[in-house]
C-alpha cells in the first residue's frame, strides 16, 4: 500500500466513523438498550471496505462527498446487520466479531435480532431522507438496487444457500453462485451506488458493475483462504470456522494454492475492466489490491 493510499483510507475511515455516529440513533433516546446495541454493532470496528469502494467510485464519477457518505452508510448498515444476524446461534453461532463479543453475546438474542432489523430499515430510511442524485427517478432506482442486493435475490438468498450447503459438496459454479449473492451483491452495490451519486454513463456503470462483481468474488475467495491461514486475533473473528462447520469453500474445492490462484485471476480481470478510466480509477485499483492482498 502506498503512503498516499494509506492516508486516503485513514482519512475516509475517520470521517466516515463520524458520519455513522451522527446517523445512528443516540443511545440516550428510548429504547436506549436497542440504540446502544445498534451503535455497538456498527461503530469502532471493521475495515469499511464497502464504504471505501463507494467513496472511490463516487470520486471517479465526480459525486458530491456528502451524497456518497449517505449511500456508503446505507451499505455499511446493511453489512453490519448481516454480521449481527449471521453470528446468531440459529446461523453461524459465533462469539467474536471485529475483536469484540458478538452482539447477541454482549446483549441478548432478541436484542441482536432487533438490531439487525433496525439497521436494515435505517439504511433504507437514509436513502429516502437524503438527496443522492439530482434526478429523483434515478434515486429511486438506487433504492431498488440496494433492496435487490440485500434481499432474497442477493445477500439473504446467498445466505440461505450457504446454510443449506453445510456438509454438501458443491460444484465450482454452485459455490460461485452462492458467493456472488452472499458476499458479492453488497460489494457490487457499494461500487454502483457510489458511482450513481455522481454522473457515470450507462457504459461506465456497466464496467463498474463488472468490476464490482469480480472484486466481490475475489473478496470471498480471499476470505476463505484467510479463514484457513490467519489466526483469530488477526481476523477479530473465529478462524477455521468453515472447516469446523463442514462448509464448502474455495479452499475445500481448489486447495489453498488453487484458491490463491483464483483470487489472482479475479484481481487481474477486475483491473482490466478499469483500464478505460485511466487515472480516475486509481483508488478503485488500490482497493482491489488491498482486497486481494489483505491479511485480515
Ligand atoms: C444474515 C441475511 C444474512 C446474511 C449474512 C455477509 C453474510 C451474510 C455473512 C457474513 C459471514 C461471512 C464471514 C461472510 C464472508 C465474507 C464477509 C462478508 C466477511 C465479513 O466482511 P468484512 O471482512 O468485515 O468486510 P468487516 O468486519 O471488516 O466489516
Amino acid at each position: 500500500m502506498s503512503v498516499d493510499f494509506q492516508s486516503w483510507v485513514a482519512a475516509h475511515q475517520t470521517r466516515f466513523e463520524g458520519v455513522l455516529r451522527g446517523l445512528l440513533p443516540s443511545a440516550e433516546i428510548a429504547p436506549q438498550r436497542l440504540h446502544e446495541a445498534m451503535r455497538y454493532a456498527v461503530l469502532d470496528g471493521g475495515k469499511r471496505v464497502r464504504p471505501l469502494l463507494a467513496f472511490a467510485a463516487g470520486e471517479l464519477a465526480g459525486a458530491q462527498a456528502a451524497r456518497v457518505e449517505i449511500a456508503a452508510a446505507a451499505v455499511e448498515l446493511i453489512h453490519a446487520y448481516s454480521l449481527v444476524h449471521d453470528d446468531m446461534p440459529c446461523m453461524d453461532d459465533d462469539v467474536l466479531r471485529r475483536g469484540k463479543p458478538t452482539c447477541h453475546v454482549q446483549y441478548d438474542e432478541a436484542t441482536a435480532l432487533l438490531v439487525g432489523d433496525a439497521l436494515q430499515t435505517l439504511a433504507f430510511q437514509l436513502l429516502a431522507e437524503h438527496r443522492l442524485n439530482d434526478d429523483a427517478a434515478h434515486q429511486l432506482e438506487m433504492v431498488k438496487l440496494l433492496a435487490l442486493a440485500t434481499g432474497s435475490r442477493g445477500m439473504a438468498g446467498g445466505q440461505a444457500i450457504d446454510l443449506a450447503s453445510v456438509g454438501k459438496a458443491l460444484s465450482l459454479p454452485e459455490l460461485e453462485f452462492m458467493h456472488i449473492h452472499k458476499t458479492g451483491a453488497l460489494i457490487r452495490a457499494a461500487v454502483l451506488l457510489g458511482a450513481q451519486c455522481g454522473a457515470a454513463s450507462a457504459a461506465q456503470l456497466a464496467k463498474l458493475d463488472h468490476f464490482g462483481k469480480l472484486i466481490g468474488l475475489a473478496f470471498q475467495v480471499v476470505d476463505d483462504v484467510l479463514d484457513c491461514e490467519a489466526d483469530t486475533a488477526t481476523l477479530g473473528k473465529t478462524a477455521g470456522k468453515d472447516a469446523d462447520n463442514d462448509k464448502p469453500t474455495y479452499v475445500s474445492l481448489l486447495g489453498i494454492q488453487g484458491a490463491r490462484d483464483m483470487a489472482q485471476r479475479l484481481h487481474r480481470e477486475a483491473l482490466e475492466t478499469l483500464a478505460e478510466f485511466g487515472a480516475a480509477a486509481q483508488r478503485l485499483r488500490e482497493l482491489a489490491d488491498f482486497i486481494v492482498l489483505r491479511k485480515f
